[in-house]
């Protein structure tokens, strides 16, 4: 770097649990020339990854939304003029306000998600706005929504592990989790444990890159982890390997939960799993003896029907066996829940008119269709931080609902994606260069102070100036749309909460990031004598929050828990199918018996960096990976195009044929854009809206299909 340049401390802004700490280096003309890692931040430890390395190439993308758009062609043919801020917020208002009045404010929906993570610019930045509006409230359970209901139904809303205590871990149990794709700073400190004696086993249908790099591959069938958790549960029981005096002391349950688990015999596992009983002995026995064990679950666990079934099945795993008696043992799942974050500040859950209507975005074809639970029809819909075209399923119905002459539809974006090509107006957004933020982490015990860098590229505005000014023109005058970024910032912890003893907005801005005042990774053992935030203050087999019934934890449903109460739920852990399958739908699976997961990509965040041609290189084309014999079956062969389909869709992609699939699965990576598809359609048309069992959870990996050549 030239002396002329200065570093800014920043923030990596995207939902993934790594949120590295950035060093940009700015030179004299106020331009960004370089983005690093900060070699001094102890988890990132200076890399960033293949995604954001280039991060540069994003911010000066000569493909940036830069000015307000208005549409000029027809929805979705990408035609659009240039209009100024004043135009463009006057129309929205002049919309937004004409609808409420003839059709009530539930006719407009937020459709949002984390396209940046930050506490000021992510979640909830809208949160305040659409409630005074009254507008239909945004259910987001996009994403580890139906774990964390079952989680909390368990243990409560405790940090768990510390992910850098994972060096002092004897045994670890990854569990539908690419780490070396979608967590990858975790990995070194798997590998230290590795080097000290641990044993490292990873569950997932597939050999991920994670799965071959592990100890052991546990190749389970899709959608039935609940099984081998619980017959993991029997084995323990049965052979005496439990911690009877952790038990006795900082656990409910345990009589009811080990008569449960009787029936779930190895054997029983085995004809649901595809594991055979002697592993998962073998497994049982290991995870139980080589303590401090843990168990690290990934989003991709509860996405088939009984997947919150299976996250209340694997909480209870750690304190059967006394896992967390000592640093590196439990189950690691967000550690987001250290955080004090002031979420009722950015929500202002107050705000909502009680019996609000509510929709799930999940269902938002559907919900655009018509098929709606009460209510007006959808007439405007306000799209920020997320690419739902691309994330949601039921692709066909959303575009055809996107294309509705009489829907009115605003998008904030950086770029013109598969959704922007569909909205009315288009307004600019800045990168995490342009802006300032805060950012708390789903993956280590860090907070992070994102610096804005450089001054903002044409018009574009972060998402916390957007809503000031849409507030503005909506003559909404309420304190909380006056805040500054920086009034913002000074709200956004709980400063006087005891993790955050030491910690400033000033010492945040001046160090770029700090550690939560809790104990180090060498001591952090918070359950070593329970003080489970539950209840009974203990770990719950037996759970009383579920006998209350299913629920959606407020962060994912804009602040609100105001709804009917959920369906009875069984207070012990028990075993959900997936809802397709050929043991429980033989109908279905004759027709379609392939069964599709579709993971994350390496190269691209969710459906983001999809636009760029070094992501698109690294992703290479959408692909679907597939076993060799049901390729030589269909006669498909390495490099063909293939036409995936079920009853609700069909994509189209190219075929690559390895034995890193088992037979009868298929791989398709999610996040490539639809107009870079081959038929106009991307793997979101295949994918069902049904929920799973708990936390409205998606179910993406419980989709049967069959494919053949294109
Ligand atoms: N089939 C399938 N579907 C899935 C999943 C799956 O595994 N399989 N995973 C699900 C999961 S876990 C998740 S989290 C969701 C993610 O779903 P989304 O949150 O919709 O994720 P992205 O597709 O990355 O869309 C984020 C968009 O926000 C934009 N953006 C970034 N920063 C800003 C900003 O500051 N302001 C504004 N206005 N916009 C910004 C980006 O350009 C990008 O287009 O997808 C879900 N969908
Ligand atoms: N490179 C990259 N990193 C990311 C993201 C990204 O898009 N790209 N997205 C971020 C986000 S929003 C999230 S939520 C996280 C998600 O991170 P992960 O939870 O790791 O998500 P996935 O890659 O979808 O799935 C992980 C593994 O679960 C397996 N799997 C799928 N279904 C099942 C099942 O039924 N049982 C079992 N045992 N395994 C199953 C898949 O084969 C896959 O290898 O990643 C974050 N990090
Ligand atoms: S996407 Fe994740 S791993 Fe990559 S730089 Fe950002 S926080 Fe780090
Ligand atoms: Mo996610």
């Amino acid at each position: 770097m030239t002396a002329a340049t200065t570093t800014v401390r920043a923030a990596c802004p995207q939902d993934c649990p790594d949120t590295c700490a950035m060093l940009v280096n700015v030179d004299e003309n106020g331009r960004a020339v370089n983005v690093a890692g900060d070699p001094d931040h102890p988890y990132t430890n200076g890399g960033l990854c293949v995604k954001v390395n280039n991060y540069l190439d994003r911010v000066y993308d000569p493909g940036r939304v830069l000015f307000p758009l208005r549409r000029t062609g027809p929805k979705g043919s990408g035609r659009f003029e240039r209009i100024t801020w004043e135009a463009a917020v006057a129309e929205i208002a002049e919309k937004f306000t004409a609808i409420a009045a003839e059709h009530g404010p539930e006719a407009i929906m937020p459709v949002s998600y984390l396209g940046t993570q930050g506490i000021l610019n992510g979640l909830n930045v809208g949160d305040p706005f659409f409630a005074k509006l009254g507008a239909t409230v945004a259910e987001r359970t996009y994403c580890d929504s139906g774990s964390c209901t079952a989680y909390a139904m368990t243990i409560g809303d405790t940090a768990g592990v510390d992910p850098e205590s994972l060096v002092h871990s004897k045994f670890i149990l990854v569990w539908a989790c690419n780490i070396m794709s979608t967590n990858l700073h975790l990995w070194p400190y798997i590998a230290k444990a590795r080097k000290n004696g641990a044993k490292v086993v990873v569950v997932d249908p597939i050999r991920s890159r994670t799965a071959a790099a592990a100890d052991q591959h546990i190749a389970i069938r899709p959608g039935t982890d609940g099984a081998l958790a619980l017959s993991m549960a029997h084995v323990i029981i049965a052979e005496g390997l439990t911690d009877q005096d952790y038990i006795d002391r900082y656990t409910v349950g345990f009589p009811e939960f080990a008569e449960r688990v009787e029936r779930y015999t190895p054997e029983w596992a085995e004809t649901e799993t595809g594991v055979p009983a002697e592993t998962i002995r073998t497994l049982a026995r290991e995870y139980a003896t080589a303590q401090p064990s843990v168990i690290r679950i990934g989003v991709a666990v509860e996405r088939h029907a009984g997947g919150g079934q299976t996250v209340r099945a694997l909480s209870c795993l750690p304190g059967l066996v006394g896992a967390w008696r000592k640093p590196g043992g439990g189950i690691l799942q967000l550690p987001l829940w250290a955080f004090p974050v002031n979420w009722g500040a950015f929500m202002h859950p107050e705000m909502l008119t009680p019996g609000t209507r509510v929709i799930n975005q999940y269902t938002l074809g559907a919900a655009l269709a018509g098929d709606l639970p009460e209510g007006p029809p959808l007439k405007a819909l306000m799209v920020y931080n997320s690419n739902p075209v691309v994330t949601t399923p039921d692709q066909d119905r959303l575009i055809e609902g996107l294309k509705r002459e009489d829907l009115f539809t605003v998008v904030s974006e950086q770029f013109m994606t598969d959704t922007a090509d569909y909205a009315d107006i288009v307004l600019p957004a800045t990168t995490q260069l342009e802006q300032s933020d805060i950012m708390f982490s789903w993956g280590h015990l860090y907070i992070t102070y994102n610096h804005q860098a450089i001054e903002a590229l044409g018009e574009a505005v972060p998402n916390t100036e957007l809503f000031r000014r849409l507030a503005a023109a909506m003559g909404f005058d309420d304190p909380v749309f006056q805040r500054t970024d920086e009034e913002m910032i000074a709200e956004a912890f709980d400063w006087s909460h005891p993790n955050m003893e030491g910690i400033t907005v000033e010492s945040l801005k001046e160090k770029g990031w700090q550690r939560l005042t809790v104990p180090g990774p060498d001591e952090y053992a918070p359950h070593a004598e329970g003080n489970f935030p539950t209840p009974s203050g203990k770990a719950e087999f037996v759970s009383a929050a579920a006998a209350g019934g299913n629920f959606v934890v407020p962060l994912f449903r804009q602040g609100s828990n105001d709804h009917q109460p959920g369906q009875p739920v069984d207070p012990l852990p028990h075993y959900i199918a997936p809802r397709e399958s050929a043991a429980t739908n033989p109908e279905l699976a004759a027709r379609y018996p392939l069964n599709l997961l579709t993971p994350k990509s390496h190269a691209f965040l969710n459906s983001s960096f999809g636009n760029h041609d070094f992501h698109r290189q690294v992703a290479s084309e959408h692909s679907l990976v597939i076993h060799p014999d049901d390729a030589a079956s269909r006669g498909i062969e390495e490099g063909a195009p293939v036409r995936v389909f079920n009853d609700r869709g069909t994509f189209t992609v190219v075929a690559t044929v390895q034995d890193t699939v088992p037979r009868g699965v298929v791989v398709s990576p999610m996040g490539g854009w639809r107009k870079n598809s081959k038929a106009s359609a991307t793997l979101a048309t295949v994918n069902p809206t049904v929920f799973g069992d708990l936390g409205n959870a998606p179910t993406f990996s419980d989709t049967l299909v069959d494919v053949e050549i294109a």
